[in-house]
């Protein structure tokens, strides 16, 4: 076991996007395993048998394996620009993300995958999803950020989910009267976190020279 955690990922997983931009956020530095999801390690299946990206292995051998923890974790070692907040602004967060993971993913990804659920057309799901997108609105159009005029952690863990949504269709909801959540969006799309999140690794395999990331 290495002396850093070990972060096992999936570039396009909105889930492990959010951990990713916690960790990078944090300054802590991991080790990137990067996994195909038809053919996910042993050792990641060994510490993790539910099987779902992403996972983090820390120094000690525990294991975290859902996201929202991670984002907690890694702002609980180190939060340079204090997103964290106080204990109520954390509670919000969490309501915020609980919502989006429970609510919102499921019209998202009835919507992605409409074909597969063919009993309506994916308008219909994307009606549904647009509760949440009218709920971000509203917040957006009173601060610039999700909780308030400070970026926070419902930010960091919902932008990857709006960013999924919005480029199933990308014309479609540039077009929508969205135009606080257009302007947060742009903002964490054309950021530098994000960019820094999304470089393109090949798989890890036994062996395979680690990436610090
Ligand atoms: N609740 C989990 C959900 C993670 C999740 O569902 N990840 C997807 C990829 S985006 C996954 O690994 N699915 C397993 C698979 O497709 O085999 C979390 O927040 O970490």
């Amino acid at each position: 076991m290495s002396a850093l955690p070990v972060l096992y990922s999936f570039r396009r997983c909105p889930y492990a996007m959010r951990a990713r931009l916690a960790i990078k956020y944090s300054g802590v530095s991991v080790q990137l395993r990067e996994v195909v999801l038809r053919n996910k390690p042993a050792q990641m299946l060994a510490i993790s048998p539910k099987a779902t990206v992403p996972v983090l292995q820390l120094a000690n051998a525990d294991v975290i394996d859902e996201s929202w923890d991670i984002v907690h974790w890694a702002t609980l070692q180190q939060d340079p620009d204090h997103i964290r907040g106080n204990a109520q602004r954390v509670k919000e967060a969490n309501l915020l993300v609980n919502e989006n993971d429970n609510n919102f993913k499921k019209h998202l990804d009835h919507y992605k995958y409409a074909d597969r659920f063919a009993e309506f057309p994916a308008e219909h799901y994307r009606t549904q999803a647009e509760t949440f997108l009218s709920l971000l609105e509203q917040r957006l159009a009173k601060h610039e950020f999700l909780i308030d005029q400070q970026p926070s952690l419902a930010d960091l863990g919902i932008f990857p989910f709006i960013r999924q949504f919005a480029h199933v269709d990308i014309d479609w909801f540039r077009q929508t009267p969205y135009s606080n959540l257009h302007r947060w969006f742009d903002h964490y799309l054309t950021s530098e976190l994000f960019i820094g999140i999304m470089d393109k690794y090949t798989p890890w395999v036994e062996g395979h020279e680690s990436i610090q990331f």
